[in-house]
């Protein structure tokens, strides 16, 4: 008797449960949503071209209404063609431009925007907070003139004599067993911070005159880290080399792009050359007398053009 009562109760309580009203739904989401961090920030230089705008939400997003929010808008104002991709939960927008920004072809900056209308909503329905918008500059294009450095530019000769000081050095043979080979050292440590790539660098030397029949002797310019000018420094192994044919004195250049590039990669301080001759064997002296940077006026420079923020 009394577990029939008791059954009777529960079962009384289930039926009462199931007929009462429907409880009314938990609050709805009606957070606006909010736009956390956004990169590049605003004012941001030197992004480089293949760099994605990234949004960070205080919430998941509804994707499509978002990404329909979004423009980027390259230096003109025209609207720039974006992928899109989404990740931590729809937290966090990629926008990825669908073709590379462009850079500065000079010192002035190129800058876009980008901007994120307040239809985009979180899945409730409820709409950015404020409409947000951002602006950023990309690489442009800077060039430098660089001397070399005086203590470690000049001269050594075969027997190890060793002339850092001159205002000139000797490139060539100097009698049948002896020759003298020319250094110049150009510091990198002037670069901007952040330079993303070399676009071109040339070496401009100046021969101030010709010595014997310089056309005898064929030459080579070495790409190595002597360092300190010492009389070591005449076979020290190089790391590159390649054939230069001066003919004529004058100014001569070279392009260093790839050396320049590589020792700016690689946080060398400096970019250090060698020029060196063979002997013909003939006695007499051949080559060329280089200004080094002790000279008056013509000095060795290195012109680098970068691409930097
Ligand atoms: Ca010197
Ligand atoms: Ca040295
Ligand atoms: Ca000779």
């Amino acid at each position: 008797m009394e577990h029939k009562q008791l059954l009777f109760i529960a079962l009384s309580m289930l039926v009462l449960a199931g007929c009462q009203p429907a409880a009314p739904p938990a609050p709805g989401d009606t957070t606006a949503p909010r736009v956390t961090t956004a990169t590049p920030g605003d004012g941001a230089v030197g992004v480089s071209k293949n760099d994605a705008v990234v949004l960070t939400f205080s919430e998941p997003m509804d994707t499509a209404a978002t990404e329909g929010a979004f423009q980027l808008l390259d230096p003109a104002g025209a609207p720039a063609a974006i992928n899109f991709s989404w990740e931590d939960g729809n937290r966090r927008l990629v926008a990825t431009p669908a073709a590379p920004l462009a850079y500065s072809t000079n010192a002035s900056y190129l800058t876009y925007h980008y901007r994120l209308a307040a239809s985009a909503k979180d899945p409730a329905g409820n709409p950015l907070a404020a409409a947000f918008a951002a602006g950023f500059s990309t690489m442009r294009l800077l060039g430098f003139q660089i001397e070399s450095e005086p203590d470690r530019d000049g001269a050594v000769a075969s027997d190890g004599g060793v002339d850092a000081a001159g205002a000139s050095a000797f490139l060539g043979d100097t009698d049948a067993a002896s020759a003298s080979r020319t250094f110049f050292s150009f510091p990198l440590d002037g670069l901007p911070a952040g330079t993303e790539s070399v676009v071109s660098a040339e070496l401009r030397l100046y021969a101030q005159n010709a010595t014997g029949s310089p056309d005898d002797l064929q030459y080579r310019m070495d790409h190595l880290a002597y360092g300190e000018l010492d009389a070591g420094d005449y076979a020290a192994a190089e790391s590159e080399n390649q054939p230069i044919f001066p003919h004529a004195a004058g100014t001569w250049r070279f392009g260093l792009r790839q050396w320049v590039a590589s020792d700016w990669s690689n946080g060398e301080g400096r970019i250090q050359i060698r020029l060196r001759s063979d002997n013909d064997g003939d006695g007499a002296s051949d080559g060329y007398v280089l200004n080094t940077a002790e000279a008056a006026g013509n000095k060795p420079t290195l012109q680098v053009v970068v691409y930097a923020p």
